[in-house]
């Protein structure tokens, strides 16, 4: 906002361009493709290119490598959908009314594709969508039903249900590598292109089952966190590796005897486990229904690899039988074992796209962003599962390659946002930004090798709804400074949490309510009113949700 340069571009990009303008041929060769990678649940604790200890993920880093890394982008709403919605319109979700993952988005509304489209490049749209409606604005869309299946998955492709034989990371990638062979060389192109994985229950892809078995993982060191001086929202959530996985589903604490009984009784023998309903949440008793549907989408040899692999598993919980801290170690290295290897398919596949660009001469052309809808909860705080603003779940990773005006190996400290996805886009294709989008333009921090440009944002603000539901995280909002955190938990609920990322970045120590920080905690809250009004989200605790 304020950022003079950006309504500069976007005005001369407007006055070059009008929307009703087919823009000649000449003029198409000189913009950017884009490719826009997402992955659902992708964490930068599993990225090499961020210091992971626990993976490694050299095609995802060549984009780090060739091109930038942001160290600071945010999310506004740490959950899919919402976060879905903000980078599509560029605003809130107060604004786009995609406040939780039970709403429909309101497709009327204005989207980045859809404007690239209009400007004359040919738009796609594939994988995880998540938004309940209709694609509006591509050319062609094939998208995953809902949350995606990871075996034999369905897709919706232009208004037809089809399903497809495979494991979905590779077939999201298929469909990809067919769109641009098949593409108008006429145009420029812009595809969206969006992975399922690593999305819990971790279902590896054939090739990878058992990968890591032989791997030990290191642990964070607030694995057994006790939450002491920590309040009633860290504490009352249900997404704890302790208590809150489940066996089946989540573990795959099941032995070939009981998956060769169990698979062959009739889905109405399990309770119902059908819609994302909010009652649903939550419920263990679910567990094998929820599993079932997974597992009886393999094919029989994909089932034969699956059970030899977690047949051992089972032997060794039997052996072992782990209690208390042994047990949330145990499942911790369970867990890591299945999301690490969805994360290797998808850095598999995601070379394998990079490869095919380069074959065709289009790598150096297209704008290729990685980034994911939110950051994930690998063991810190002994959790799973997102949501919170702590800095794992609140922070995404972001890469961005195009060496025209991207210089290879930038890193940037400055605060990204989910929000600022869109208008960035538009304003690298020479596309008018949009007044009423509520980001900003991170070009001129990529242009720059990452350089904080002068009068840049120094904080930024984050608000979650989505409760009841889903792992119980109370409604939320905040501010984050470089230092400092300060958090606001209500609804049911009025508690404030204050973190000084300096001296505390795990996030351990609430110091709301010392006295020594009281004139820090004023500091933010105007601060944090200020963006309140800024984003026009002032009543923040008064959005109605439906
Ligand atoms: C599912 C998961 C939850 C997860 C939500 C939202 N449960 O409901 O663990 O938080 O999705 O995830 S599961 O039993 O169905 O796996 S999101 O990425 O779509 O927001
Ligand atoms: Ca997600």
């Amino acid at each position: 906002m304020g950022n003079l340069k950006m309504i500069l571009s976007g005005l001369v990009a407007g006055m070059a361009l009008t929307a009703c303008q087919q823009p000649k041929l000449a003029e198409n060769k000189r913009r950017p493709n884009i490719v826009f990678i997402m992955t659902d649940d992708h964490t930068i604790q599993a990225m090499s290119a961020y210091g992971s200890k626990l993976v490694k993920t050299p095609n995802l880093d060549r984009i780090a490598k060739e091109g930038i890394l942001f160290n600071n982008c945010f999310v506004t709403n740490a959950v899919c959908g919402p976060s879905r919605a903000t980078i599509l319109t560029g605003k809130y979700s107060h604004l786009n009314g995609l406040t939780d993952n039970s709403k429909t988005f309101d497709s009327t509304q204005v989207i980045y594709p859809q404007l690239l489209k209009k400007a004359g490049y040919q738009t796609a749209m594939i994988g995880k969508w998540h938004l309940g409606s209709t694609p509006v604005g591509f050319d062609y869309y094939s998208i995953l039903p809902n949350q995606g299946q990871y075996y034999q998955p369905d897709f919706l492709e232009n208004g037809k249900r089809i399903q497809e034989k495979g494991y979905v990371t590779d077939i999201i990638t298929n469909k990809a590598i067919a769109f641009l062979e098949k593409r108008d060389h006429d145009k420029p192109f812009m595809m969206i292109y969006q992975h399922k994985a690593p999305h819990r229950n971790w279902m590896p892809a054939p090739r990878h089952l058992g990968m890591f078995d032989q791997t030990v993982f290191p642990e964070p060191e607030n694995l057994l966190d006790d939450f002491k001086g920590r309040g009633r929202a860290a504490k009352e959530q249900l997404m704890n590796i302790a208590t809150d996985m489940w066996d089946a589903w989540d573990l795959k604490l099941l032995s070939t005897a009981q998956l060769d009984s169990m698979s062959k009784l009739p889905a109405s023998s399990f309770k119902d486990s059908k819609g994302d309903d909010y009652k649903q949440a939550n419920d263990p008793s679910l567990d094998k229904a929820r599993f079932f549907e997974v597992y009886n989408r393999m094919t029989d040899v994909e089932k034969a690899q699956w059970r030899k692999v977690y047949d051992k598993r089972v032997a060794e919980f039997r052996r072992l039988n782990p209690k208390g801290a042994d047990l949330v170690r145990w499942k911790y290295q369970q867990y890591m074992r299945d999301y690490l290897a969805c994360v290797v398919a998808v850095d598999e596949n995601v070379g394998r796209l990079m490869d095919y660009l380069e074959k065709i001469g289009e790598l150096d052309n297209t704008i290729i962003v990685y980034t994911s809808d939110q950051g994930f909860f690998l063991g810190e705080h002994g959790y799973f599962d997102k949501r919170f603003m702590y800095d794992e779940s609140f922070r995404t990773p972001l890469l961005v390659r195009y060496p025209k005006s991207i210089k290879a190996g930038s890193v940037s400290n400055a605060f990204a946002m989910n929000l600022d996805f869109a208008p960035t886009l538009l304003d690298y294709a020479g596309v008018k930004i949009p007044a009423d989008m509520q980001g900003l333009s991170l070009r001129p921090v990529m242009d720059g090798a990452g350089k904080i440009p002068e009068k840049w944002r120094k904080a930024v603000y984050y608000h979650y709804y989505e409760f009841p539901s889903w792992h119980m995280v109370k409604r939320h909002y905040g501010i984050r400074t470089e230092r400092y955190k300060l958090i606001h938990f209500y609804n049911d609920i009025d508690e404030w949490e204050l973190y000084d990322l300096q001296k505390d970045p795990h996030e351990m120590k609430n110091l709301y309510g010392n006295k020594d920080f009281e004139p820090v905690i004023q500091e933010l809250k105007a601060e944090l009113k200020k963006l309140q009004e800024q984003y026009k989200d002032a009543n923040p605790e008064e959005v109605v949700l439906k």
